[in-house]
């Protein structure tokens, strides 16, 4: 025991303090994840590094013990504060690019689920990439997408679910849209860790985005293409 209170992340190599973070994140250290964030960060690694092969693989690691009930949800609660901990400290990098701005997303997690760390990673990305981001937070009703929609005059709509059970929400979400005739008027991104290409297309959204970086990437040739047509 004594030996690993003894442990010190800055002498460890890079290759050890993932290894290290990884098991952090898994004990739920807020703290020792935040001193090693910061360590990387020094080191030389780009936020998107640390963010997916530290943060976002440790945190694969702590869901396949939830999903084999081998952690419980005080645990993972633990571990999803440290990882947040651990994004505090990127977003600055990840959002300070000074990059154009590329149109503007309403994004939050729907009715009945509270999960919000995958949406939280994509508001980063996106706002890292000159997308500017109004995040309306979990356990979202249709009205609040809607009322956050023509508020904040977006051009996209972005709707995570991690349950089975919330997931069929989005297409309430958006055949609501499409009654009220505004359908058409934005973008629709879905995403969240049970959703699939297929499920994309039969609720009607534009794209399904597996990860953050590629939401970007969607957003990004999505939005081009839209300025492109009502330019022609
Ligand atoms: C952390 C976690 C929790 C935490 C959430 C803390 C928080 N603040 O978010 C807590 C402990 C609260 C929790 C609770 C529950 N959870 Co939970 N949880 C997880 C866990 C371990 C990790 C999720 C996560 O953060 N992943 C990391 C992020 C980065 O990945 P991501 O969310 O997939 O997001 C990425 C992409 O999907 C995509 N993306 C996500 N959203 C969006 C949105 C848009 C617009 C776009 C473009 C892209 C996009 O980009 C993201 C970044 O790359 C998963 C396991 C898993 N494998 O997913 C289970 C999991 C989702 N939970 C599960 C369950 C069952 C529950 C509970 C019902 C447990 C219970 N019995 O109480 C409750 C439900 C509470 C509720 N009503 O929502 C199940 C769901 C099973 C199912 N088939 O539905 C999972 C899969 C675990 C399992 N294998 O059993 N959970």
């Amino acid at each position: 025991m004594a030996d690993e209170d003894d442990i010190i992340l800055s002498e460890l190599d890079d290759e050890e303090l993932v290894q290290q973070m990884h098991d952090d994140l898994y004990d739920g250290l807020k703290e020792e994840i935040e001193e090693a964030v910061n360590i990387l960060v020094e080191r030389g690694w780009t936020p998107y590094d640390i963010l997916t092969k530290a943060l976002v693989a440790g945190m694969t690691v702590v869901g396949n013990d939830f999903r084999d009930g081998i952690l419980f949800v005080p645990e993972v609660l633990l571990a999803a504060n440290a990882m947040k901990g651990g994004m505090a400290i990127l977003k600055p990098m990840l959002v300070e690019t000074g990059a154009p701005r590329m149109g503007k997303m309403v994004i939050g997690t729907v009715k009945g689920d509270i999960h919000d760390i995958g949406k939280n990673l994509v508001a980063m990305m996106m706002e890292g990439a000159g997308f500017e981001v109004v995040d309306i937070g979990i356990n979202n009703p249709v009205e609040n997408y809607l009322e956050a929609l023509e508020r904040e005059e977006a051009d996209i709509l972005g709707m995570s679910a991690l349950l089975t059970t919330t997931m069929p929400y989005m297409k309430v979400v958006i055949d609501t849209m499409k009654e009220k005739g505004i359908r058409d008027n934005y973008l629709v991104l879905v995403g969240g860790a049970p959703l699939n290409e297929e499920f994309g297309k039969a609720i009607g959204a534009d794209a399904y985005c597996r990860d953050a970086a590629i939401s970007v990437e969607i957003a990004k040739d999505m939005i081009a293409r839209k300025h492109n047509q009502m330019g022609a």
